[in-house]
Parts: C-alpha cells; sequence; structure tokens
C-alpha cells in the first residue's frame, strides 16, 4: 500500500469535512454496509471450508442449521443496517416485500434497496460474488414507508455501491461526489482506501460482456451489435470478450477496464433478468458518476420511473462510446 493509509471510516469524515452537502447523515448506513460486507466476507471465504468440513448442507459442526450464503448475506445485512437510525425502510433481493423498521426506533430519513449475494450460485465454483445497494431520501411524511418512497427514479439515488468478494474483497461506492474503492485488508479487518475517484476509461478497452448462449432470443438490432463487435470494420480495433456471470465482477471489470456489459432483452426474458431498483439503478449511478453511461437500450437508466420492487430492466452499461454504439444499433428494432 503506497501513500497513507486512509479508512473508510476517515474517508468518510474526510468528505463530510470537503463537501458541506453531505451531512454524514447517511454516514452510519455506509458504516453498517462496511461492518456487513466484513462478516459477509468472512463466511463467503469459508463456503469452500464449510463443505471440506462436510457441514454444507443442513448443519454445522456446531448443530447449527447452515443457511444458503445469500440467505445468511441477507440476514447480516437486515440485521446491521436495522440497528441504523437513520433508515426508515429496506428493500431486498430476497424479501418480497419491503421491510418496515419498527416505528418504536424512531425510523430515520433513508430508504436503502439491496441485493445481498448477488450471483450466488457461483459460490460453489470460487468465482466472485458481491453485494449491492443504493440509498434514497424517504419522501413521505410520518414514520410509516409508503410505496412511492420505494419507486423512486435512479437519479434520486443519494448513494450507491457494491462489495466484490473476489480475489480481494472491495467496496467501491459513490455519494455523488465521485466513485471510490477501498480494499479489506484481512490482516487488520479495515477497508483501506486502495482507488480515489475512480473514472471509466474511453474508449478504455474493447471489451464486451454478455451470455452469448442467448443469441437466439435477441433481437435482430442486439445481434448485429454483437456481430458488429465481433468483426470490427477494416482497421477497427479487436474486441475481447468476456462473461464471468456475476454482475459485480462483470461490472467491476468494466469499471476498470472499459468496454460494456449487457444483459439485453431475450424472447424468453422481455424485460431482460437483471433488477432495477437494487442492482441496475445502482450500477448506473456509479458508472455515470465514474464517467460513463448506462442505458435500458433506449433510455438513461437513472431516468427509469420504477414500477414495481423487483421489476427487471434490460440493461447496456460502460464506456459512453459503446452504450451508445448498443442504442444505435437497437433504436431498429
Ligand atoms: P445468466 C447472477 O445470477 C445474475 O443475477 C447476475 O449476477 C449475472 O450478471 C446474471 O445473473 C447472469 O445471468 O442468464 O447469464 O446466467
Amino acid at each position: 500500500m503506497t501513500g497513507p493509509i486512509v479508512t473508510v471510516e476517515h474517508f468518510i469524515a474526510e468528505q463530510e469535512r470537503e463537501h458541506p452537502q453531505a451531512t454524514g447523515a447517511f454516514t452510519d448506513i455506509l458504516l453498517g454496509i462496511s461492518l456487513a460486507a466484513k462478516v459477509i466476507s468472512a463466511a463467503v471465504n469459508r463456503a469452500g471450508l464449510i463443505d471440506v468440513l462436510g457441514v454444507s448442507g443442513t448443519e454445522n459442526v456446531h448443530g447449527e442449521a447452515v443457511q444458503k450464503l445469500d440467505d445468511y448475506a441477507n440476514g447480516v445485512l437486515v440485521g446491521i443496517l436495522g440497528r441504523c437510525g437513520s433508515l426508515s425502510g429496506m428493500i431486498s433481493e430476497e424479501e418480497e416485500g419491503f421491510i418496515q423498521i419498527p416505528e418504536s426506533r424512531d425510523p430515520g430519513p433513508y430508504i436503502i434497496a439491496f441485493d445481498p449475494l448477488d450471483g450466488s450460485s457461483n459460490i460453489d465454483v470460487n468465482i466472485s460474488v458481491g453485494t449491492i445497494f443504493s440509498v434514497y431520501r424517504k419522501r413521505s411524511d410520518g414514520p410509516r414507508v409508503q410505496i412511492d418512497d420505494l419507486l423512486q427514479p435512479g437519479s434520486e439515488q443519494l448513494a450507491a455501491g457494491y462489495v466484490l468478494y473476489g480475489s480481494s474483497t472491495m467496496l467501491v461506492f459513490t455519494t455523488g461526489t465521485g466513485v471510490h474503492g477501498f480494499t479489506l485488508d484481512p490482516g487488520i479487518g479495515e477497508f483501506l482506501l486502495s482507488y480515489r475517484n475512480m473514472r471509466i476509461p474511453s474508449p478504455g478497452k474493447n471489451i464486451y460482456s454478455i451470455n452469448e448462449a442467448y443469441h437466439d432470443q435477441w433481437t435482430p438490432g442486439q445481434q448485429r451489435l454483437v456481430e458488429r463487435f465481433r468483426r470490427p470494420p477494416t482497421g477497427g480495433a479487436p474486441f475481447s470478450a468476456r462473461y464471468v456471470g456475476s454482475m459485480v465482477a462483470d461490472f467491476h471489470r468494466t469499471l476498470l477496464r472499459g468496454g460494456i456489459f449487457m444483459y439485453p432483452a431475450t424472447t424468453k426474458s422481455p424485460e431482460g433478468k437483471l433488477r432495477l431498483l437494487y442492482e441496475v439503478a445502482p450500477m448506473a449511478m456509479i458508472c455515470e458518476q465514474a464517467g460513463g453511461r448506462a442505458s435500458d437500450g433506449r433510455s438513461r437508466v437513472l431516468d427509469l420511473q420504477p414500477t414495481g420492487l423487483h421489476q427487471r430492466v434490460p440493461t447496456f452499461i460502460g464506456s459512453p462510446g459503446l452504450v451508445e454504439m448498443a442504442e444505435r444499433y437497437l433504436a431498429d428494432d
């Protein structure tokens, strides 16, 4: 680690000093996310070990029921964030409805939406997985959360971020003043600043990221777009194809290297697979804050008005030039 050692706690305090509008009111949310990330990281990194110990499935060595890791991650986040004084309600990929913070706890002015462990099916084969989160201000008066508080366009987000449980555990977030990355030092149990003010390379590397198995289910414009990536015009820079199948990993690579990540509409999933509120909108805020572009193929993701907590949306996110190219090819569909 070159340069000064800056923990995420110190960084957040620094941001509050430098940005008067950062009231610090959602500092406790970010610190709650940081703590949950450490707890989930420890469990994710033990997943293989637990299997070796033969406790996968029903009970662990202590006779406790072994939860699926995404249920476990959800419980950790709900438990820790539920004690944050500034939250009124939570939306989780693992919960059908929203979670109202009990009025007895004097709910706060914010709402959080999260996917506790995206890509969790990849854990069994030791592929990176992630947590994604998004913070909004509660709009309605009174302590109880109303549906309008939950269905806000991504442009209303106050903060967004993800945790990538990979070769190292990284926390990447924005509060509207740039994107910053922190790497967990397991030796001291601290997230240390590793990327200040991340910017997506543009044009960046020519990498396209999509599950090509669905080719025959794509629209003609989508098929022509990928064909264009595979066979650039004479003299055009060649593309590489990269697809992990875990959104946080595919997005993180795109943020660092450039390129485009796509999960388009298919005949089987006309709205795509990825969820707007707690997967695509937070990644879109991060991407735009880093100089990138995020679209559903026609419109800016952050302008979309959600109509449901678990609504899906076609996703094109990454270097602005490539996302604009995707929009041009899809315009003919
Ligand atoms: P497919 C993981 O299950 C996930 O929700 C995202 O993390 C990932 O980008 C996508 O689904 C992969 O879906 O259909 O390519 O397997």
